[in-house]
């Protein structure tokens, strides 16, 4: 789809349509970001699947507004979280099919199967008939389902009160060989079973989970999961920064047909509402808001102060402002000249035909770039430090 676009944006550049090529760039930047992405979390009563919800968002159980968890706290109805980040991706924390006087056949009709996009099957042990039930169902209707073996932090601390010399892939080795033993028995001949702890989704196989996933997913639905995902790894961080980075082009293409305004300081017009816009997609997605930082401090324990001790750029942590982002033009003026990107830019599809044409395109592909790349490197350092 993107390449059917920059076509049509080339061929507008060449006529010298600015505005058409803005439209088209605008016109595929909407559809990549408007889509929506449906979760169904499962499994039987008690096995973690609220926790995982939660995990998902980003979020400790305690939060307000998180899903209800604990030994107690059974979820009877099926019911919809809203991803913080990004309204389009819902998780659904759907009841156990143990825990409901449903067969399997209602069980389907009622939670509307067909609605999600992907299913997690999450048990705290084994997997068992009813998990099978419904891994089979789902099969038959050609979606995909991934088994998560929850709680997996549970195993390797008491496995090393008994042993303390116990090595954690040892642990790791036995549960996955004993769930795919017995998902065996269950007609399930080469199972994926992802081990997981749902209070430190960085650690165990939640990489393993995401990797197999990114794979499964078509390619928006992908992104937009992608950049709502909590940064789980230095991996995770390295694509959100590509992905944030394929967006630049476009951005820069809707830029040239709008006002570009001169910003004391800075050698050429810009568009601040633009740079504003993409700086805040940035500091969401990598995670890097006042909020954001404040809930991997609960997840992690590491305190906000020294999460926030890791970041350089002064776009992440606070409220991002118009006024803000001129006062940072003006302070980024040297280090955006000496990056002299503008040579480099002849050679970057469709920007390249922009260095004639519109100067201030370029200095916002210029901005954009460097805002990305300053935050990413943010990123990594915050989550070596959430993890260290
Ligand atoms: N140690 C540990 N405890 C977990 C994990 N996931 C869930 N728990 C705990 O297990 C209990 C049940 O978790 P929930 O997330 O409420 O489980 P659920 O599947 O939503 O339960 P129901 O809604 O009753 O079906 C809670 O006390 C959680 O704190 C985990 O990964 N590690
Ligand atoms: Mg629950």
């Amino acid at each position: 789809m993107a390449d059917q676009y920059e076509e049509g944006i080339k061929a507008a550049l060449q006529n010298r349509d600015l505005a058409k090529a803005a439209e088209m760039a605008q016109k595929y930047l909407d559809k990549s970001y408007n889509v929506r992405v449906n979760i169904g979390i499962t499994g039987e009563s008690g096995s973690g699947k609220s926790t995982l919800v939660n995990a998902l968002r980003g979020i400790k159980n305690k939060t307000e507004g998180a899903a209800k968890t604990g030994v107690k706290e059974t979820t009877t109805e099926r019911t919809e979280y809203p991803h913080p980040k990004n309204n389009n991706i819902r998780i659904w924390d759907l009841p156990g099919i143990g825990t409901v006087k449903f067969t399997a056949d209602k069980y389907i009709k009622e939670m509307e199967f067909e609605k999600y996009d992907f299913f997690i099957i999450v048990s705290n042990d084994r997997f068992r008939e009813n998990d099978a039930k419904l891994a089979k169902e789902i099969q038959k209707m050609n979606k995909k389902f991934y088994f998560v073996r929850s709680k997996i932090d549970q195993n390797i601390t008491s496995e090393k009160e008994e042993d303390p010399n116990t090595k954690e892939e040892k642990v790791l080795k036995e549960v996955k060989n004993y769930c795919t033993e017995e998902l065996k028995k269950l007609d399930f001949e080469s199972p994926k079973i992802f081990l997981v702890s749902g209070f430190r989704l960085p650690l165990y196989e939640f990489n393993d989970l995401w990797k197999t996933l990114e794979e499964d997913l078509p390619k928006h639905q992908r992104d937009v999961l992608l950049l709502a995902l909590p940064n789980i790894s230095l991996d995770v961080i390295e694509q959100k920064k590509e992905t944030l980075a394929s967006r630049i082009k476009w951005l820069t293409v809707t830029s040239v047909a709008g006002a570009a305004v001169l910003v004391p300081g800075f050698s050429c017009a810009v568009d601040i509402q633009i740079i504003l816009g993409f700086a805040v997609y940035c500091v969401v997605s990598l995670g890097l808001t006042h909020n954001l930082l404040q809930k991997l401090s609960d997840v992690s324990g590491v305190s906000l102060e020294d999460l926030k001790a890791e970041i350089k750029s002064p776009l992440a942590g606070t409220e991002i402002t118009k006024d803000l982002i001129i006062k940072f033009l003006a302070s980024s003026a040297t280090v955006l000249g000496e990056m002299a990107i503008e040579e480099g830019l002849r050679f970057v599809p469709i920007i390249g035909t922009l260095v004639a044409m519109s100067l201030s395109g370029v200095a916002t592909y210029s901005v954009l770039t460097y805002i990305l790349n300053s935050l990413t490197e943010d990123a990594q350092q915050v989550f070596k430090r959430s993890v260290g």
